[in-house]
């Protein structure tokens, strides 16, 4: 691209991982178990539906990857000293909630926990790297989602709001950046993921989603405002699984049913980084006969505390179509959209579209005006290593590349703000999806493969040298 100029001073470059899906550990210290510990691999992890069993606990003959996952607990100081190497000037991380209240509801808290995280900022801020953290990442307490019902109750509110009154002034001068709710959309179609919902059957499952998502809409609102409390400093952003919808032909029909997809995904940030319920939102409602309890306190807390920036992952753009006989969808994706014919996909069927990217940032920015953060990015991919354990990844450095490129253009040619980039996955670790070792999305190798066998070895690969060069340059060497 001719026009690629210079990345903004201080643009925050570095990488992105979740607790769950690095930590291992899962009941180290007096931890609690969560959802998140409890689905096994498989593309069908998640069988929570209506009428079927509930799983609330490790089960015989189930193998649970993130059980012990690449064991970030015990090698955190080893993989933020590769990070560092990397030139990291951020390291987006989630803390685990029952680290820090193991059941959820206790009003003590587990001091092992707290000491962890407070020796991972500590370790992070040793470099000079800024920590970017995500208070909730697809993790909810087992024990609320027994007891409560998950995210469906209004007193999580109550127990998230404690979460933050501990964190924010436990780690005040070590963390600025916060985000409260990972990929808020999920909900909609991973509602046990986050949320903790289960379903009875015959129950209306819409007005149960859209329910619990206004509780955590509040919670995330009361964390902003906690957050600005205890130090002006903080910096808090919503989340969102973002990918502009395309229209699958120029039939108005089909545009008509892209707004509706995109809309769907957009109604949790127009939420949060506006401060209230869209109109479109409040009639679907209506037409849905959803009763959605909101009392005129949380309404105030939305209209008070919207987010200071909007934060989102971007895989892939998405296909939509009014045609109900198109069927063909791209594979093994939660939020599995039609298939894009103009486009190539990754080993797991996800579509690589960097233009896509782009055009996510200008719809985001068109319709908020906030400053931007892309936490997650990446190319999951099979990586072979060679007899020396080394991984020759050109395929994820072109991926990142081709998007990196995108993402300059839409900075100095469209103007957008943008805060940084932290790829996803900067270290081998356990899929959110399907809960493989094998979609590896890292710089660095972790020997761990599907079983869970292997050294846990950390050896840098191709990658690793390349996404150090960019950073030292700021984004201008990116060959
Ligand atoms: P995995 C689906 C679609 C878009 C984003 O995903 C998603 C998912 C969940 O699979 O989640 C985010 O590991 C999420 C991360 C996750 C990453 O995307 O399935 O925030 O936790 O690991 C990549 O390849």
């Amino acid at each position: 691209m001719s026009d690629y100029k210079k990345f903004p001073n201080g643009f925050l470059w570095g990488g992105a991982t979740a607790a769950n899906q690095c930590e291992g550990a899962y009941n180290a210290d007096g931890r609690g178990l969560a959802n998140v510990d409890v689905v096994p691999i498989g593309e069908d992890r998640f069988p929570i539906i209506a009428g079927k069993k509930k799983m609330f606990d490790f089960e015989e003959g189930y193998f649970y990857p993130a059980k012990e996952s690449i064991d970030f607990y015990h090698h955190y100081k080893e993989d933020i000293a590769l990070f560092a190497e990397m030139g990291f000037k951020t390291f987006r991380m989630s803390i685990a909630w029952s680290r820090i209240f193991p059941k959820g509801d206790e009003l003590e808290t587990n001091e092992a926990g707290l000491a962890f995280y407070e020796d991972v900022f500590k370790e992070c801020r040793k470099y000079g790297i800024e920590p970017l953290v995500t208070i909730t990442h697809f993790d909810c307490p087992i024990y609320l989602i027994e007891h409560y019902g998950g995210w469906r109750n209004r007193k999580m509110i109550d127990f998230y709001e404690r979460l933050c009154h501990v964190i924010f002034n436990r780690y005040k001068g070590l963390v600025k950046y916060w985000l409260t709710f990972n990929e808020i959309n999920m909900i909609l179609h991973a509602p046990f993921m986050g949320a903790g919902l289960y379903f009875e059957t015959g129950e209306n499952e819409e007005e149960v989603k859209y329910r619990a998502a206004h509780h955590e809409l509040v919670a995330s609102a009361l964390a902003t405002k906690i957050a600005h409390e205890v130090d002006p400093e903080n910096k808090v952003g919503c989340m969102l699984a973002a990918g502009q919808y395309y229209p699958n032909t120029p039939n108005p029909v089909d545009y008509w049913q892209a707004m509706e997809e995109d809309r769907e995904n957009y109604f949790f940030i127009d939420v949060q980084a506006r401060g209230e319920y869209p109109n479109y939102a409040k009639k679907k409602f209506e037409k849905l006969g959803l009763n959605i309890e909101m009392t005129q306190e949380d309404l105030e807390l939305l209209k008070e505390h919207t987010v200071d920036f909007v934060s989102f992952s971007y895989y892939s753009s998405r296909v939509a179509s009014a045609d109900p006989e198109l069927t063909e969808k791209t594979a093994g994706n939660i939020f599995a959209s039609l298939k894009n014919p103009y486009l190539k996909a990754s080993e797991w069927g996800w579509q690589i579209d960097p233009l896509g990217l782009r055009i996510t940032l200008n719809a985001i920015w068109d319709r908020y005006q906030k400053p931007m953060f892309i936490v997650e990015n990446g190319l999951g991919a099979v990586d072979t290593p060679d007899e020396n354990g080394y991984v020759e990844d050109d395929y994820r450095i072109d991926y990142l590349r081709e998007h990196i490129k995108t993402m300059n253009a839409a900075i100095n040619e469209d103007g957008v703000e943008l805060l940084g980039y932290t790829t996803w996955g900067c270290i081998d670790l356990v899929s959110a999806g399907t809960g493989e070792m094998k979609k590896r999305y890292g710089f660095i190798y972790v020997d761990r493969d599907n079983q869970g066998k292997g050294t846990l070895k950390r050896t840098k690969k191709k990658s690793f040298d390349w996404y150090k060069k960019v950073i030292a340059s700021n984004g201008s060497d990116i060959d």
